[in-house]
């Protein structure tokens, strides 16, 4: 009698504790706790944060390589990716990893300057395009898709003579390394990104000028910059669409970068200012239904241009032709997702003028709970990719999102459990908004192993897998988090209880 009580009452004890361990899980129904069978996993990487070999086999320099060696008092630790991850050589380390890992994906991008090493046709190089066929091929041998970024901010440098992206020849230049692209390995590869993160090559390369070409035009240099990248990625859309798409039959899209406003007096307008000057102003040129910039920037940089005594606008106005090549010129929108802030109206002008930033008038904050990574901008609000996601769904007549990138940098511990945290939230964030239906079919995390993180050099580490580079095999080491996301791709479910 005795012994079935306390059976009886270790069963009891038992099933408790199985229902606070599953308390997250045992709410939703099996189906909302599952991605759909066809969303698919992947990694991102970049070719200057990991290839090295800057100038082997005939390539040329980019403007990060003359701008690292040139300036090297501009990166934190003084270095630069003239050696990196030496993934050029080592490729089947990654490979290892990535097979590791078990992605669908592997988001990487070419460097412009292997292909065309002074950045024009003339200069054509076979080897660099030798060395992505193999690449690709050794990839798809292994089960898993390539997905291309066309363009990861290394600008060949002769190209930058000309003024880089605030002269409109880039659209002509762009468009000739694409169709040498999508001849080459169309083929095989049927997802297409043309640029990565426009914000951040327009404003910090040709606004505020942090990043190479290191051009400080504020509110000038950005905005020319944001129109002819509009004017490339359209033209080469519809050249895909044109000469490639019925033989290829891939898909052709661009990957924007924002952050999403929170608003503590649930002020809208406050939020949409933001939305739009952060992600509008690409998303609307390309994903509205009217095409061109945003009607709010249109208005505000018109007036603050005049009252600046210009005679036109600051920001470049599309003609017809160009409003309608670059509106519906893209298959999906590729989302880069790292950080969120509380956003309001600025109370009196407290930027420079004339500069985007004032143009845009906005002051932001973040939470003290917040959570901040290694890196000083990054902190982590998995809330603020699901709002972001359902503002695109409302916004952009829930078109088809591909997460490029989401990630958190440490100093590069194995048990980096901060950064299996910020997954953990950020994928449930995501599997939210596909069950509100939000139309995402991908998700990518930033990064395979520790890199080069550009001003920041190799202090920031986002990897989820670690590499002493002064080892001699340069072994690709699992973390805690590359475990964990190798967990979620396999079993297409959040684990309740890590
Ligand atoms: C991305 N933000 O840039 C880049 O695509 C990667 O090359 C880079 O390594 C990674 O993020 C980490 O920095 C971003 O301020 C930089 O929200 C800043 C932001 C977003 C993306």
């Amino acid at each position: 009698m005795c012994s079935i009580v306390i059976i009886l009452i270790i069963g009891i004890l038992v099933s408790l504790q199985s229902l606070t361990q599953a308390e997250n899980c045992s709410f939703f129904s099996e189906e909302s706790l599952k991605f759909p069978k066809d969303f698919s996993f992947g990694v991102s990487t970049s070719a200057y944060q990991i290839e090295g070999a800057w100038n082997a086999d005939n390539k040329g320099p980019s403007i990060w390589d003359v701008f690292t060696h040139n300036h090297q008092d501009k990166i934190k630790d003084e270095s630069n990716g003239d050696i990196a991850l030496d993934s050029y050589n080592n490729f089947d380390l990654d490979l290892k990893a990535l097979k590791h890992l078990n992605v669908d994906f592997y988001r990487f991008s070419i460097a412009w300057t292997r292909i065309y090493p002074n950045g024009d046709i003339s200069s054509r190089n076979q080897k660099g395009i030798d060395y992505y066929n193999n690449m690709i091929d050794k990839i798809l041998a292994n089960g898993i898709k390539p997905v291309i970024t066309m363009y990861h901010w290394d600008l060949p440098y002769e190209i930058q003579k000309f003024g880089g992206f605030t002269n409109s020849l880039i659209v002509e230049q762009f468009l000739t390394y694409a169709e040498e692209l999508f001849e080459n390995f169309g083929d095989r590869v049927k997802t297409w990104i043309t640029f990565n993160e426009p914000n951040q090559i327009c404003k910090l390369g040709y606004g505020i000028g942090v990043f190479p070409p290191a051009i400080n035009l504020p509110g000038v240099g950005d905005y020319l910059c944001y129109f002819n990248l509009l004017k490339a990625h359209g033209a080469t859309y519809r050249l895909y669409q044109s000469k490639f798409f019925e033989k290829q039959g891939g898909k052709v899209g661009i990957t924007l970068d924002t952050i999403f406003g929170f608003s503590k007096t649930n002020n809208n307008a406050d939020v949409d200012r933001i939305m739009q000057y952060s992600l509008g102003l690409l998303a609307h040129p390309i994903y509205s239904k009217s095409g061109g910039f945003p009607k709010i920037m249109v208005e505000d940089i018109q007036k603050n241009s005049l009252q600046e005594g210009r005679r036109k606008s600051r920001l470049p106005i599309f003609d017809e032709f160009w409003r309608t090549t670059v509106q519906g010129s893209a298959d999906f929108l590729g989302l880069n997702y790292y950080t969120s802030r509380f956003v309001r109206r600025a109370e009196k002008p407290c930027f420079e003028s004339p500069s985007m930033d004032r143009d845009a008038d906005i002051e932001t904050s973040v939470e003290p709970e917040w959570l901040m990574g290694k890196s000083e901008w990054l902190y982590s609000v998995p809330e603020g990719l699901e709002g972001l996601l359902k503002y695109i769904r409302d916004e952009y007549n829930n078109v088809e999102v591909m997460i490029t990138e989401n990630g958190w940098s440490d100093d590069g511990e194995l048990e980096d459990d901060n950064r299996v945290r910020y997954f953990k939230n950020h994928i449930q964030a995501v599997m939210n908004a596909v069950n509100e239906g939000c139309n995402v079919t991908s998700y990518s995390a930033w990064t395979l192993v520790d890199n080069f993180e550009w001003l920041k050099g190799y202090t920031e580490k986002f990897g989820l897998y670690s590499v002493d580079l002064t080892s001699e095999k340069k072994e690709r080491i699992p973390k805690n988090s590359a475990l964990f996301y190798k967990n979620v791709i396999e079993t297409r479910t959040i684990p309740c209880d890590s």
